[in-house]
Order: structure tokens, then C-alpha cells, then sequence
């Protein structure tokens, strides 16, 4: 590559670097996802990646992520820098190559723990080629260097802009307007919540977020403990049943375990898997290692000293009470599964048998106070496990005799087709009426509940199988509850959750999610839960109406009214407020309703929201209505 062009045509030439680019740019969704505001924060994972990565070889202990005023974003860390001699093959500077050859990231790293799996990993090039504009700048061996690129094409060679006793990269890009047409926005929140995750998962880095938007915004984070600490404020706010955190880190066969747990006296157990930083959502072998082991573990210790009469405590009781963090890094991870976040490789089943194993039967014998708490928990389960199987068998002994399953308040639809089968649950018998008298009784279903139902949290397998509000729609459903649930029964392909636009409504709406996620996984696993969305308010002037679902909406909406200062405004207070027409036209109606279907990232969300707000502690309860207080509709 001559440098005596001029600048402007300066990497025009190289045939396949070009070619690189335009497949990401024709096809972005394959290299990032999606380019909605998800595939635009993909962008700053995979340049804060490289930095972790090579602070995870020891070379960098810093890392800064500002989001400028303009909404590009910029990366530092005091890593060595990426390296800038002539490359080889390409007979450009390393650092060129690196920033515009796809995948040639990894090539230079070597060893460590590359993120192969998943969407991370495509490399700095997929965020420079979906970039309108970035700038890199390397601080190595006395010597600042740097690049700029449009769209992912260097402006100018690599060049030599003063000196420096400092080591390290700074990338600064902005994403491309071209490509992410939904929105160019950076979310603070989201931001925050991965680095966070990030440090916590990589002890004793440390991580500063500023947002040079607003004055006054940044957070730092660097938790020494790592995943102990995770652990720790997790379980912030619930009473535990053990004092001292297990914490194992160790390498079997070139893959590292790093694992902490501790138990509080709720009634589920709570475990988040990762690989190479990875959310495993779907677990895995990993996952797999731990559960035999820790169920293996508890029984031994347990038989040993006497506190088990015949009976094994079975995984799931062993597990009450557990919040788990499973972290570990592999050489070559593949991931499987539907959303590709199940770990598949045996290896990694072995490696953390090989050192859990070791590490908790350990603990237990240190730890004699824990380790009776453990156990302790492990035999109630048990105990409430059996008394639950057995309410089970009864109230299916008594449905075979009355012959029909069916609860009594459900207004089932004419279809028996699940295909086109739809049941609304909807909050308190008023609203039930509106919406069994709107609704298209061919294909929907009603079924009320009565005011709030079981809060699943506070209450023992044995109370849950027994509540009424739950046994209704398990039998509604089709589907059965725990160990009884079978997905192929579901009688309706959507269920939709309708309460009313209050706090109340999303209260219950919350204790719905955290049901349905406790207890039938699978409909959310396959998109079966939807929320309807009521509106808030109904405008209307002589003959026009409108009716708009927020705040923002209802300013926008009343300005195409020809005489705006005169438009009525009616609030809903309730679906109850509606008539039967009303709540068709708006809510129920397939042709105009707007549903929002519900994924396991939201129902996760609804866990520990439920969680904060209904744990032990009140601290964090506080905290949190103070802190979302400006985003609640609030009644006044
Ligand atoms: C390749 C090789 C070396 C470092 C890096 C890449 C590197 C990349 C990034 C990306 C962001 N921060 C980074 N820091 C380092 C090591 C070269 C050597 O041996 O010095």
C-alpha cells in the first residue's frame, strides 16, 4: 500500500477488506443480532471485550466506557496496546488490520479465553464497518499511534501523533445512521448493568462508566470478592441461612471454575450460569456439574453424620434455598440449545465435578454451622415435596370422579383448537364481566381471578399446589403445575395477562410472571404469555374518540383534534371503568389490540423485581420505589 496517494483514497484498494466490509454492512443482523437498540449496544460489548480480554492475561486492570455528547462512545484501557508493526500478510500496520480485516482480532491474541460462542467475538472491524466514524489511538513503547476510519475504511494510514509514558488503546466510534434506524441512543441503564455484571465476574477489574450527556453521571466498579461479592448483593435484603459464602476457583483441563454459593430461607433456587462472561441462560454441562455434585455432596455429608434416616435428598431439595453464580472460562465453548445459551461441551460437566467436588465436601467439614443449615433445609424440602405430591394425587383422584377438570368461573371459547385458542386473565369479577361480554367467544376465553393471588415466593410447594387462583388455571390451561406440567396439554396458544393500568395491576401483573416463571417455564420459553395493554385514557370531541396508552401519546394524539383546548379527557382507573364495547375496541379486539409477548428475560426481570419488592428487607423496597418512582403511573 503506497502512502504517497492522497488521503481521501487512502484504503480504497484493498479488494478484500472492502468486500469484508459490505457483507457486515449488507447484512449487519448476522454479525450483531439485529441492529434495533439491542444489535447498538452489541457494538460497545464487543470492543469492551477485547479490553477485558486483555486484562484477563494480566496486561490491564482499567477500563473506561464514556458515552459523548454526541452519543458515539469511547473505550480506554492500560492494556499494552494493540500492537502497531507491519503485518505480515497484509504489509499493513497490525493495528489496520486488526480494526479492518474481520476476525482478525483473535489471530493475535493467542492463548487465553477468546469468546468463540455466540454473537460476541466478531471483533473490532464489524463495530468500525457499522460506524460512521472511528478513531483508535494506541499508547506503546513511548509512542502514540492512530487511525481514523469512515464506515469501517481508513481515512489515512496509520500515523505517529506525539509521545507517551503511558500504554494502552482509546476506540471512539459512532454508530452509523444508516444502519440502526430504530434508534442511535445510548441507555445509561443498560450500559451500567453489563459492566457491573462484567466486574463482578472478573475480580478486580476496574470499570468506570460516565455519561458525558448529563453532568454528574458516571459509576465505577471493581469488586474485589468477584462473583462472592455478586453473590453477597443478590442476596441483600433476604434472611440467610448460611453466614459464610462457599467460593471455589480453581483450573481442571484448561478450563477455569470460579463458583459462590449461599442459601437464604425463600423456597426456589436461584442459579445463573456464565461462560467466557456469557449469560448461559439455558445452563448446561456446567450447570449439570454442579447440580451432581453439590446433591452428591449434601447426601454424603449428611449420611456421615447421621442426619439422614433412608432417604437421599433429591437435587431439587438440595437446592432450596440456593443462589448460586457458576462462572467459567473455556478455551473453546460451543453453545446450543434455542437461544444458543446452553453449554455443550462434557469437558467443562467434568472440570467442575473435579473442583466443586473437592472445594465444598471441604467446606462442609469447616463450615459444621453451614452445613447443618444446609441439610436441615434440604430434609423440610423433602418433607414438603412429599405432602405436596400427595395433595397432588388427591385432587386428581377427585377431578377422575366429577369427570370434568374445568374450574367453574372459567368462560371457556366455542374452539377447541389451541392454534387459535386465546384465554385472558383478567384481574377481579367486575372487569371479568366487561370482558366476557366484549370478548369473540369463538376463539377467547375468560378466566377471573379473584383480587391477588399467592404470592409464590412465601409459600411451600405444598400451599401453592393447594391454592385455588393457581389450581384454576393449571386445569384451565391444560398444562398441570410441577412435576405433573405437560406442554402438549396447553389448551390455548396465547395467554394473556389483562390487568389495569395502576400499581395495583402491575402488581399483580408481577406476581402472575413470577408464577408462570417458577412453575411453567415452558410457556414463556415458547412465547405463550402476552400482556394486554388497556389504555389510560379516552379523548373525544363531538364525534371523534381516541383512545392512547400514554402520557406522551395523549399529548400528541390531542393536537389532531381540531379544537384541542376543548378535547375531553377520560382516565381509566380500571378495566372495570370500561364497558364490554369499550374494552373490545381497545384491548381485545385481534385486528387493533397491541399485545406485548413476554420472553425469559422479561419474566426474569419480574422474579427479582418481585423479589425486591416482597423480600425480607425493606431497605431495598425503599430503594427501589425511589428509584423507579419516575417511571410508575402512579394514581393520583
Ligand atoms: C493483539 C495482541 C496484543 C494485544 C491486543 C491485541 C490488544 C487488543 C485490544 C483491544 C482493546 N484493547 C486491547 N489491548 C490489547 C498483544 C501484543 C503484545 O504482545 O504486546
Amino acid at each position: 500500500m503506497s502512502t504517497d496517494k492522497k488521503h481521501e483514497n487512502y484504503g480504497a484498494e484493498n479488494i478484500e477488506v472492502l468486500e469484508g466490509l459490505e457483507a457486515v454492512r449488507k447484512r449487519p443482523g448476522m454479525y450483531i443480532g439485529a441492529t434495533n437498540k439491542k444489535g447498538l449496544h452489541h457494538l460497545v460489548w464487543e470492543i469492551v471485550d477485547n479490553s477485558i480480554d486483555e486484562a484477563l492475561a494480566g496486561y490491564a486492570s482499567k477500563i473506561d466506557v464514556i458515552i459523548n455528547k454526541d452519543n458515539s462512545i469511547t473505550v480506554k484501557d492500560d492494556g499494552r496496546g494493540i500492537p502497531t508493526g507491519i503485518h505480515k500478510k497484509t504489509k499493513v500496520s497490525a493495528l489496520e488490520t486488526i480494526m479492518t480485516v474481520l476476525h482478525a482480532g483473535g489471530k493475535f491474541g493467542g492463548g487465553g479465553y477468546k469468546v468463540s460462542g455466540g454473537l460476541h467475538g466478531v471483533g473490532a472491524s464489524v463495530v468500525n464497518a457499522l460506524s460512521e466514524k472511528m478513531t483508535v489511538e494506541v499508547h506503546r513503547d513511548g509512542e502514540v499511534f492512530a487511525q481514523e476510519y469512515h464506515k469501517g475504511i481508513p481515512v489515512a494510514p496509520v500515523a505517529l501523533t506525539g509521545t507517551t509514558t503511558k500504554t494502552g488503546t482509546n476506540i471512539t466510534f459512532k454508530p452509523d445512521k444508516e444502519i440502526f434506524l430504530e434508534t442511535l441512543e445510548y441507555d445509561y441503564e443498560i450500559l451500567k448493568t453489563r459492566l457491573k455484571e462484567l466486574a463482578y465476574l472478573n475480580k478486580g477489574i476496574n470499570i468506570f462508566l460516565t455519561d458525558d450527556r448529563f453532568d454528574n453521571i458516571s459509576d465505577e466498579f471493581k469488586f474485589s470478592g468477584g462473583i462472592k461479592d455478586y453473590v453477597i448483593e443478590l442476596n441483600k435484603g433476604k434472611t440467610t441461612i448460611t453466614n459464610e459464602v462457599f467460593v471455589c476457583e480453581d483450573e481442571s483441563n484448561n478450563i477455569v471454575v470460579d463458583i459462590a454459593f449461599q442459601y437464604n430461607d425463600s423456597y426456589h433456587s436461584n442459579i445463573l450460569s456464565y461462560v467466557n462472561n456469557i449469560k448461559t441462560m439455558e445452563g448446561g454441562t456446567h450447570e449439570e456439574g454442579f447440580k451432581t455434585t453439590l446433591t452428591r455432596t449434601i447426601n454424603s455429608y449428611a449420611k456421615k453424620n447421621n442426619m439422614l434416616k433412608e432417604e437421599s435428598l433429591l437435587g431439587e431439595d438440595a437446592r432450596e434455598g440456593i443462589l448460586a453464580i457458576i462462572s467459567i472460562k473455556h478455551p473453546e465453548p460451543q453453545f446450543e440449545g434455542q437461544t444458543k445459551t446452553k453449554l455443550g461441551n462434557s469437558d467443562a460437566r467434568q472440570a467442575v465435578i473435579v473442583v466443586l467436588g473437592k472445594m465444598l465436601e471441604r467446606y462442609l467439614l469447616e463450615n459444621p454451622k453451614e452445613a447443618r443449615a444446609i441439610v436441615e433445609k434440604g430434609l423440610l424440602a423433602s418433607r414438603a415435596r412429599q405432602a405436596a405430591k400427595k395433595a397432588r394425587e388427591a385432587t386428581r383422584k377427585k377431578t377422575v370422579f366429577e369427570s370434568t377438570s374445568l374450574p367453574g368461573k372459567l368462560s371457556d371459547c366455542a374452539s377447541k383448537d389451541p392454534e387459535v385458542c386465546e384465554i385472558y386473565i383478567v384481574e377481579g369479577e367486575s372487569a371479568g364481566g366487561s370482558a366476557k361480554q366484549g370478548r369473540d367467544r369463538h376463539h377467547q376465553a375468560i378466566l377471573p381471578l379473584r383480587g391477588k393471588i399467592l404470592n409464590v415466593e412465601r409459600a411451600s410447594q405444598d400451599k401453592i399446589v393447594a391454592n385455588a387462583e393457581i389450581a384454576a388455571m393449571a386445569s384451565a390451561f391444560g398444562v398441570g403445575l410441577g412435576s405433573d406440567f405437560n406442554y402438549s396439554k396447553l389448551r390455548y396458544n396465547k395467554i394473556i395477562i389483562m390487568t389495569d393500568a395502576d400499581v395495583d395491576g402491575a402488581h399483580i401483573r408481577t406476581l402472575l410472571l413470577t408464577f408462570l416463571y417458577r412453575f411453567m417455564k415452558p410457556l414463556i420459553e415458547n412465547g405463550n404469555i402476552y400482556i394486554a395493554q388497556p389504555p389510560l385514557f379516552k379523548l373525544s370531541f363531538g364525534k371523534k374518540i381516541e383512545y392512547v396508552y400514554t402520557e406522551e401519546q395523549k399529548k400528541d394524539m390531542i393536537l389532531t383534534f381540531p379544537n384541542p383546548e376543548k378535547v375531553n379527557t377520560q382516565r381509566y382507573k380500571g378495566l372495570g371503568e370500561m364497558n364490554p364495547e369499550q374494552l373490545w375496541e381497545t384491548t381485545m379486539d385481534p385486528e387493533v389490540r397491541s399485545l406485548i409477548k413476554i420472553n425469559l428475560e422479561d419474566a426474569i426481570l419480574a422474579d427479582q423485581i418481585f423479589e425486591t419488592l416482597m423480600g425480607d428487607d425493606t431497605m431495598p423496597r425503599k430503594q427501589f420505589i425511589q428509584k423507579n418512582a419516575m417511571y410508575a403511573n402512579v394514581d393520583i
